[in-house]
């Protein structure tokens, strides 16, 4: 396993989407493992694929609260077969926008069909903090942003903030 750079923003790879992947292979799964440590590390509760630059529909989650109790799910080629209407509202932050936090609104609870580690086809039914954060990790491999969910102003905002961030953090490895 290894510990992968996390994008940022404004990197316009972000904004592309993800390719479906054909199996899981060896190959997959050594991706998923580099992800769930990358994940760990920064530390986070989610990390696309994407977010490491490779393109392809694959997420990690873990939002188990207990770190000695880790629950690590791997999906790949997500497929959203249901969601609920009504909504949930959570302070969300994105390892590729570090440091900066917002509230967004998502259907509390959605029904997920995947492919695990082993490649098995599986069905989930998530909802809460999880829900928030499988929709969070899909709309990764759409291309999508919580950022693109506020105001522009907040948006722009955030942006911003981020570019301002990236130059400091340049400023210091020159
Ligand atoms: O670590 C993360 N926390 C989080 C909190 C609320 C809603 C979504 C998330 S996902 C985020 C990690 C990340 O950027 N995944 O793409
Ligand atoms: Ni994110």
């Amino acid at each position: 396993m290894s510990k992968k750079k996390i994008l940022t923003v404004p990197d316009p790879i972000l904004r592309q989407i993800s390719n479906p992947i054909s199996e899981v292979n060896s190959e997959i799964k050594n991706l998923m493992d580099d992800m769930l440590e990358t994940m760990y590390e920064a530390p986070g509760i989610g990390l696309a694929a994407v977010q490491i630059g490779i393109l392809k529909r694959v997420i990690v989650v873990d939002v188990s609260k207990d770190a000695k109790k880790k629950e690590p799910l791997f999906i790949a080629n997500p497929e959203i077969l249901s969601q609920s209407k009504d909504l949930i509202s959570y302070e969300e932050g994105c390892l590729s926008i570090p440091n900066q936090f917002a509230e967004v609104q998502r259907p509390s609870m959605c029904k997920i069909k995947y492919l695990n580690y082993n490649g098995e086809t599986k069905e989930l039914n998530a909802e809460g903090l999880l829900a928030t954060c499988i929709q969070h990790e899909i709309d990764h491999l759409n291309g999508v942003l919580f950022i693109d969910y506020l105001s522009k102003l907040k948006k722009d905002l955030m942006l911003k903030k981020a570019k301002k961030q990236k130059k400091e953090i340049d400023r210091v490895v020159v």
